[in-house]
């Protein structure tokens, strides 16, 4: 390509006045522009600005009304303030916070929860008797019969009694007020015909029952406790599957 400057007058005169031409066509389109556009003088852009000098100072007017309408008082929201932070409660961690808890601990006792621990009464207790270990136990063959045909307790002690049944029947121990063995027996008979005797464990409803265990299935056992009567004399004691009480039977004597 070959750089060096053309000489030649004629084509520098038409290069000048190119150049030329061209300037003067950007500065027309600018001024064409300049006033399509409407410029610094455009009516909507003036009245735009003007409204919202408007809106600000008419805004600024207002919050200075306002305010000398009520001034602040500075006195006032100081004292606030004060009060606030001095509400009496001392800083936690502090030794005046400790004595501020106690006072307040004092003030207002907290009732201990109720717990299921019983309370222990208060005064003098009888002393407790000491319980008495009775064993007695079915006899095993199917035979019907208790073990033990008589027991011997002292009246009104404790008794923690073990009724033991290694037989393939049923059992169940009955005491009973004395004299009574024939009528709870026939009660007992009689819940053959109970549908709910099952469920009644065959204990016949009675007030001359003064303890009994549940129905002891065969190789069971059951412990109940009870306590002898202060009354002496002979205390039947029955089995009340029914048709059993008539073998099945025994006398606690209670002696004084
Ligand atoms: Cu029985």
């Amino acid at each position: 390509m070959d750089t060096s400057v053309d000489s030649s007058p004629l084509k520098r005169f038409f290069a000048f006045w190119m150049g030329l031409g061209t300037f003067c066509a950007f500065g027309a389109l600018s001024y064409c522009a300049y006033k399509v556009t409407g410029g610094e003088d455009d009516p909507e852009y003036v009245a735009a600005s003007k409204q919202r000098s408007q809106y600000r100072e008419g805004a600024e007017k207002a919050q200075e009304e306002k305010l000398k309408a009520a001034p602040v008082n500075l006195t006032a929201a100081v004292g606030k303030l004060g009060k606030q932070r001095d509400s009496g409660k001392p800083v936690p961690g502090t030794k005046a916070f400790e004595e501020w808890m106690k006072q307040q601990a004092a003030a207002n006792p907290v009732e201990p929860p109720e717990t299921d621990v019983p309370k222990e009464p208060k005064g003098e207790q009888p002393k407790e008797k000491p319980v008495v270990q009775v064993a007695i136990d079915a006899l095993p063959g199917g035979v019907m019969k208790f073990k033990q045909a008589e027991l011997s307790l002292k009246a009104g002690s404790n008794v923690e009694l073990t009724f033991s049944n290694p037989d393939v029947l049923q059992h169940n121990f009955l005491l009973l007020k004395p004299g009574t063995k024939e009528k709870v027996g026939a009660l007992a008979d009689a819940m053959l015909t109970d549908p709910e005797a099952m469920k009644k464990q065959y204990v016949p409803e009675s007030s001359d029952i003064l303890a009994k265990t549940k129905l002891v299935n065969p190789f069971g056992k059951e412990v109940i406790k009870f306590t002898v009567p202060d009354e002496p004399g002979d205390y039947p004691y029955i089995c009340t599957f029914p048709g059993h009480w008539r073998l099945m039977f025994g006398t606690l004597k209670v002696t004084k």
